[in-house]
């Protein structure tokens, strides 16, 4: 193969045309592509939204899932403020605040610190609907440094109780007419910060992050939603009260009207975990055999279920080589001869301690008055010929 870069597209026209190359059965992150039968024809839903543009967010195509790995180029973008220039030269990252021995960090120390990978999914919060914003989610292969031995070297003192990650980022903020120019930031309690998952990331899928993906460094949190994984870090900050800047304690806030016997509290949180959550991606079919795919993530999986137009619950099987803890698994459904007419497919989630996703009505999804952490069951409806 040659040594031009080629895109995932071209490397799945090949193979689908019987022109693999070495590159592509070799390749440990494209070996995770599940290109499918040649000749298989794509239904689409009726829910579908028109094809992406070139929208800025770069959200993914569900209707044309093809890979575990969401490729860099097509790896979606959610960006509050500006995009910075950082030149790798002069980016240093401070660590500082309630800490005995605070450091300072170039780009090279990063590096010869240990190396670790996490294969995860990173979906934003804001994701809520198929006719509205679905496509801000995809799985990569992010590599860098944990975060937790270096916590440990600089001597969290005992007041400490919360760290800020800050970006490079900056926006004007307004609360009770005090304008302020801030960095993008969010918090991690201590323990949640600690989680030996966490990395101090400077690659995605084994090239340097990309600029719009946080280049130099972001942090990741494997298992929480998009906005608690910072780009363009620059400072971290141990703090000795709770940080509640924007982005924990005024946007990404979750409003539920809760019901306590006849009483309505209502709950504000900020956004964290994720949850479990599934959805039907595609369907195909080679003549009168059509295949449903999706995917299913945000807890450990234990298994996936789908029902079609209200029938019984039917198991679905998962896609080969697709297994880590925080990454999404896809599945597939082999549905038989359907008939003609409109159907609805719908899919759960049930993780490895037995939850199950809940439905749109269940009081967990329907209390919510802001669309935030959406997780519930989506029904999609298809029309076959
Ligand atoms: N510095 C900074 N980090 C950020 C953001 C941001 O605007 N600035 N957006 C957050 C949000 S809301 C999401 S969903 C993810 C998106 O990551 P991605 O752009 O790499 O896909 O980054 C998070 N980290
Ligand atoms: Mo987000």
């Amino acid at each position: 193969m040659k040594s031009s870069p080629i895109t995932r597209r071209e490397l799945l026209m090949q193979a689908t045309t019987g022109l693999v190359g070495w590159a592509f059965l070799h390749s440990p992150l494209l070996a995770h592509a599940f290109p499918g039968r040649s000749g298989e024809v794509l239904v689409p839903f009726l829910d579908q939204p028109p094809e992406p543009t070139s929208s800025q967010a770069n959200l993914l195509d569900w209707s044309h899932l093809d890979s575990w790995i969401t490729s860099n180029d097509k790896f979606f973008r959610v960006s509050h403020y500006n995009i910075p220039e950082v030149s790798t030269e002069d980016w240093k990252l401070e660590i500082i605040g309630q800490v005995e021995r605070p450091m300072t960090l170039t780009l090279n120390d990063i590096k010869r610190r240990q190396k670790q990978n996490v294969i995860s999914t990173l979906e934003c919060s804001g994701n809520h609907g198929f006719s509205t914003f679905a496509g801000a989610i995809g799985t990569a292969k992010w590599s860098g440094t944990p975060l937790a031995p270096i916590l440990e070297e600089t001597g969290i003192l005992e007041n400490g109780i919360e760290v800020v990650f800050f970006g490079s980022d900056e926006g004007e903020e307004e609360v009770r007419k005090i304008k302020m120019r801030q960095n993008f930031a969010r918090s991690l309690s201590i323990t949640e910060a600690m989680q030996p998952d966490n990395l101090l990331c400077y690659e995605m899928n084994g090239m340097s992050l990309p600029k719009d993906n946080g280049f130099p460094v972001r942090l990741i949190v494997p298992g929480w939603y998009g906005i608690a994984n910072v780009k363009w870090l620059k400072r971290i900050e141990v703090r000795d009260r709770r940080y509640m800047g924007r982005f924990m304690a005024k946007d990404y806030v979750t409003i539920r009207e809760e019901k306590r016997g006849g009483e309505s509290v209502w709950m504000e949180t900020s956004v964290g975990r994720t949850q479990i959550k599934s959805l039907a991606a595609k369907v195909t079919h080679i003549s009168k055999k059509y295949h449903i795919y999706g995917a299913a993530w945000g807890r450990p999986i234990k298994s996936v279920e789908v029902r079609i137009d209200n029938g019984p619950w039917l198991e679905t099987t998962f896609v080969p080589n697709s297994e880590a803890e925080h990454a999404w698994r896809i599945w597939r459904y082999d549905w038989n001869k359907p008939a003609a007419g409109e159907h609805t497919i719908v899919s759960r989630a049930i993780d490895v301690d037995g939850n199950i996703q809940p439905t749109m009505d269940d009081p967990a999804i329907a209390d919510k008055h802001t669309y935030w952490e959406s997780n519930g069951q989506v029904v999609r409806r298809i029309q076959i010929n």
